[in-house]
């Protein structure tokens, strides 16, 4: 028996309507050119992908920190605020939306932790018994660098496979090429097509063996269970009648390596993870958290109409977005949840995936532009973005403090930024780690009050090996008198310092340390950087305080509407977010915002709408872009 024979009804066919032939590609042939073939990317019917998520993080760091036992009921705290819960504090319905003191009314024995801190005169951040938000400033370094250690250990463990890091607890994993290596070494006859063969390379493979899922985590079943699921009428129903093909020995093999790297995460650092197991992004991150805590699920090919049928369409599409928001082609999925998720919901008169999977594409297509069969194929389970592993540097640092109560001297001004210099001086030097060359091109003040437009001043950094705390408050403090001018007063609520333009400098054949004091402090000439015409040595002299184009000072931490002109800022406790949180929490603000008026177009029937003419985005040539239908939820980059 071939795998590929027995005609079967399309899995998708549910209320009637869909004809889904496009998307039979659930059980594609797999012949012995796709096995021999190294470079079939997304196209590849033996893909692989996991998303890997440690369980409450910042309360596990906090608990291995602390030495403490698995089942220690734990909180991280923020000033008053839940930002991780443990597994065993959520048993006593704690979460993250509790304030502590009712957390610790539900569990008398709760262990609270609150963040580390940074406060004036310490180098290094601590967990200080007298903590005020008056006074103190949050850090996450521990919570970065456990992070990192997690990445290294799974490049390390993983040397063919590619690792896309997500967020500061959750990384894809691209685990199609040792899948494949695997495979090749545990079915060596799979490597050459028989001489008998009838189309050669092109025969499809024998049939696979059966599979032990054995100590390999969850499986969806091939049906859904529970409430909302849609009775199948055409697919039969049992698991007997699923045929095992090479797709799912290979997921079976990708769940063997997951199992392996969350082993030894947890043998080195103490920490438990949660993944999904699936052919794509999306459906690995879809099912990552079918079962949570420490806990792995894979998600096979047949079993993925059923389950994602009576699933809440707007959860689909949070996880597409998290999952498919950097295509290759360069269109981004926006974030269909939300405002948008509810519109889309309103418009159809739909809850679930299995609702919408009534809209045929073409009437999609009509309402809301080509690029809608994007939508159309996450609600199928199709997803051919890419896992790409982004640059572990940043180009910029940022510290952020809010204030409680404004500051209005010269005094408060250097407080604060000593207590911020402490933290760029700190994520400087871990970042030296990994890279001892790092330098940051330019230091930039922001201040500001409540949400107004932030005055903002830039001046190039000097160049040297020692970045401390003394040399960038200095530079800081620079900053702040040229920008506050002759002020006697002022009145801000929100300061930042940052370093940007980030970057590593070549070394030759020079030790470090040579190369650091052959060009202390900046005005000797630096060797080009590899991929960068540009001269490294700052073009400024340190005193040229510079303002900050107004682009750049929009982009950290609101953004103004071209629409309706409000600005849009991130909520104060995601100031203090590491930098790739909150540039995602920014992004997806935009398009939260953007959603907004989209639903408020749609619920006015004014959809099309053709943008006010001062909005519009002007082309090159000056003529008008304007996006139509769905290209509002699609932004080139
Ligand atoms: N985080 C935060 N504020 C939020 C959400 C998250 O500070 N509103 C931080 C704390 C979390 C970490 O990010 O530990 C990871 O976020 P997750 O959403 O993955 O949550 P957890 O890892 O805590 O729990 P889970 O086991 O559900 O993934
Ligand atoms: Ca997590």
């Amino acid at each position: 028996m071939i795998q590929n024979s027995p005609p079967r009804p399309s899995a998708w066919k549910g209320k009637g309507k869909i004809t889904n032939e496009d998307y039979d590609d659930l059980r594609p042939t797999i012949t012995y050119r796709h096995i021999l073939s190294q470079n079939l990317g997304v196209r590849d019917p033996l893909r692989v992908i996991a998303l890997c998520d440690s369980d409450a993080f910042y309360a596990a760091c906090e608990r291995v920190r602390l030495g403490l036992d698995a089942s220690a009921p734990l909180v991280v705290q923020q000033w008053e605020s839940l930002i991780a819960v443990s597994y065993p504090a959520r048993k006593y319905g704690i979460s993250r939306m509790d304030k502590v003191k009712d957390a610790k009314k539900k569990c008398p024995n709760l262990v609270t932790v609150h963040v580390a801190t940074y406060k004036e005169g310490e180098r290094e951040p601590g967990y200080w018994e007298d903590i005020d938000t008056r006074t103190h400033k949050v850090s996450l370094d521990l919570y970065r660098r456990e992070s990192s250690k997690i990445i290294n250990i799974m490049k390390q463990s993983l040397p063919s496979g590619e690792i896309e890091k997500a967020s500061i607890d959750e990384a894809f994993l691209d685990l199609t090429r040792p899948v494949r290596e695997k495979l090749l070494e545990r079915y060596p006859y799979l490597a050459k097509f028989p001489d008998d063969a009838p189309e050669g390379a092109d025969s499809p493979l024998p049939p696979p063996p059966p599979i032990d899922w054995n100590q390999l985590g969850e499986l969806v079943p091939l049906t859904a269970s529970g409430e909302g699921s849609e009775p199948q009428d055409e697919i039969s129903n049992h698991e007997d009648d699923h045929f095992t093909t090479w797709h799912d020995v290979a997921l079976s093999i990708g769940a063997g390596l997951v199992a392996k790297l969350r082993e030894e995460i947890f043998r080195q650092l103490g920490y438990t993870m949660s993944a999904g197991i699936s052919r794509n992004k999306f459906l690995a991150k879809l099912c990552a958290s079918y079962k949570k805590p420490n806990s792995q699920t894979v998600l096979r090919n047949d079993a993925i109409p059923s389950y994602l049928r009576p699933m809440p369409f707007q959860k689909v599409c949070g996880a597409g977005f998290n999952a498919v928001s950097d295509r290759d082609d360069g269109i981004q999925i926006r974030f269909l949840g939300g405002k948008l998720g509810d519109a889309l919901a309103k418009e159809y008169d739909v809850s679930t995936v299995g609702d919408l999977l009534t809209v045929s594409l073409g009437e999609m297509q009509n309402k809301f532009g080509e690029n809608a069969v994007w939508v159309y194929e996450l609600l199928r389970g199709i997803d051919g973005s890419e896992v790409k592993e982004r640059s572990a540097l940043f180009k910029s640092m940022l510290a952020s403090k809010n204030l409680p109560k404004p500051i209005t001297t010269f005094a408060d001004g250097q407080h604060w930024i000593r207590v911020l210099a402490a933290e760029l001086a700190l994520r400087l030097k871990d970042a030296r780690e990994e890279v001892p060359t790092l330098w940051p091109k330019t230091i930039v003040l922001h201040a500001r009050k409540g949400y107004e437009t932030s005055k903002s001043k830039q001046a190039a950094f000097p160049f040297t090996k020692d970045v401390s705390v003394d040399v960038i408050a200095s530079a800081g403090n620079k900053l702040w008198k040229e920008l506050m001018g002759g002020a006697a007063k002022v009145n801000i609520t929100n300061v930042q310092l940052a370093f940007t333009g980030i970057e590593a400098a070549e070394t030759g054949q020079q030790s470090i340390d040579g190369f650091f004091k052959a060009r202390d402090v900046h005005h000797q000439p630096l060797k080009r950087h590899r991929d960068n015409d540009d001269e490294l040595s700052p073009t400024r002299a340190e005193s040229d305080i510079q303002d900050v184009p107004e682009q750049q000072e929009r982009s950290w931490t609101s953004f103004v509407c071209d629409r309706c002109q409000n600005r849009i800022a991130l909520r104060d406790d995601q100031l203090d977010w590491s930098d790739d949180e909150r540039a995602r929490a920014l992004a997806t603000l935009r398009q939260e915002h953007e959603d907004f008026h989209f639903a408020q177009d749609l619920e006015n029937g004014s959809l099309p709408k053709k943008p006010s003419s001062s909005s519009r985005p002007a082309s090159k040539r000056g003529r008008t872009v304007e996006p139509q239908g769905i290209a509002k939820f699609f932004g080139k980059k």
